[in-house]
């Protein structure tokens, strides 16, 4: 993204003043859907897209003045009047300001224009990345940086959760805040330790097809789908008062079976989606220190079987997607994020990417009348200081 770019848009809007500028990454993720807020693995890692802002305190109390440049809107507010903006985007803005507050960072009123290069609505995450480059932000103008980078994390997931209506997990605010160039992370949800993994499969790629139908998970039926995996443990749990059963991630196939009458048949679904998932992530971790990608490709298509038929965050354009890496012969393909649109992950051999691009190309257009746009995924760096 181009620094000129941002500061050129922020001394115009502005007072002629320059700020900091900062920067944080969307995410990809390898494999471990929907585990995130079942106590599950997830696999993700930063990419070269994201979102860049610069940010200067203006003097005021509590008076933020706020320009999405892509957007070309502006919106003043003040983030102690007790409601904030309506305007969906100023609402990370003011729930990352409180969420930084409660953490007791002093923050007091600021200017901010900002960017992205991450598509929006496509899966991969620009929500996280602007939640993850405004805590930093906040963190360096206001809090000498003494909020620690998992506490930045939880702070974008209750922006999400308190400001914007999404019961998100914690994988996309983790993968921005934490990411490294060239490495995959493997995140333990639920006791959050977490390890690196060099990600430099030869003679594969990655790379995103984006259905372009555009995902949403505000006010979507995602946080009905964590609704039902906590439906199911409040009945394992009611089954075995000598357990502890906070999320899926304690129970078993067995226990899962035991409820299915009572749960329902949809519920059950989910359910069995997700402990088939959390097995899953931990196969590919074993394939991929064999360097076995045959068994890495094959479970993103079991993943993307269960998100479409299981878990139903799939669309028709989605599923297409996924038959046309099948026929191509791609080692592995699947939805990636939350669903219900957005882009495929696809692990494709070298020899086979450019007829695989054109083949999907090609037919995606004869059936919807547009081409898939392709980004090759490039594993970068976490939110940072850029000057
Ligand atoms: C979205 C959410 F924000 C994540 O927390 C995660 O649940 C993901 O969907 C599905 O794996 O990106």
């Amino acid at each position: 993204m181009d620094i000129e770019f941002v500061r050129s848009r922020f001394i115009k809007h502005f007072d002629g003043k320059t700020g900091n500028i900062y920067a944080s990454p969307g995410r990809i993720n390898l494999i471990g859907e929907h585990t995130d807020y079942n106590g599950g693995f997830v696999f993700p890692g930063a990419v070269d897209k994201g979102i860049m802002a610069e940010m200067r305190p203006n003097g005021t109390e509590s008076t933020i003045r706020a320009y999405s440049i892509d957007l070309k809107d502006r919106v003043d507010f003040d983030f102690h009047d007790g409601q904030g903006p309506r305007a969906s985007w100023a609402r990370y803005i003011y729930g990352i300001a409180l969420e930084m507050e409660k953490l007791g960072v002093p923050v007091k009123g600021f200017n901010i224009a900002f960017a992205g290069d991450v598509p929006l609505g496509a899966g991969m995450s620009s929500s996280a990345a602007m939640e993850s480059c405004f805590a930093c932000g906040l963190n360096d103008l206001f809090g000498d940086n003494k909020v620690s980078k998992w506490d930045m994390v939880l702070a974008g997931q209750a922006t999400e959760h308190n400001y914007c209506g999404v019961n998100c997990g914690i994988m996309d605010q983790f993968a921005s805040v934490f990411g490294q160039a060239g490495k995959l992370m493997r995140l333990d949800c639920r006791s959050r330790e977490f390890e690196y993994f060099p990600f430099n499969p030869k003679g594969y790629k990655l790379v995103l097809l984006n259905s372009c139908v555009k995902h949403e998970l505000a006010g979507s039926p995602y946080n009905d789908r964590r609704n039902s995996c906590e439906n199911v443990v409040k009945h394992i749990a009611a089954k075995h008062p000598e357990g502890t059963f906070e999320t899926l991630r304690d129970c078993t196939w067995e226990q899962l079976e035991e409820v299915r009458a009572e749960v329902g048949e949809e519920d059950y679904k989910r359910a069995h989606f997700v402990l088939g998932e959390k097995d899953r992530v931990l196969a590919v971790c074993d394939a991929l220190v064999a360097g076995d990608y045959e068994t890495v490709g094959k479970k993103m298509y079991e993943t993307h079987d269960g998100l479409s038929k299981e878990y139903e965050v799939s669309c028709e354009e989605l599923d297409f997607l996924n038959d046309i890496a099948k026929e191509c012969g791609v080692t592995g393909s699947r939805i990636m994020g939350g669903g219900f649109g957005g882009c495929t992950i696809n692990l494709v051999k070298d020899d086979l990417y450019d007829s695989f691009i054109a083949t999907a190309k090609e037919k995606y257009a004869a059936k919807y009348g547009k081409e898939p746009k392709v980004y090759d995924v490039i594993i970068s760096d976490g939110s940072r200081k850029i000057c």
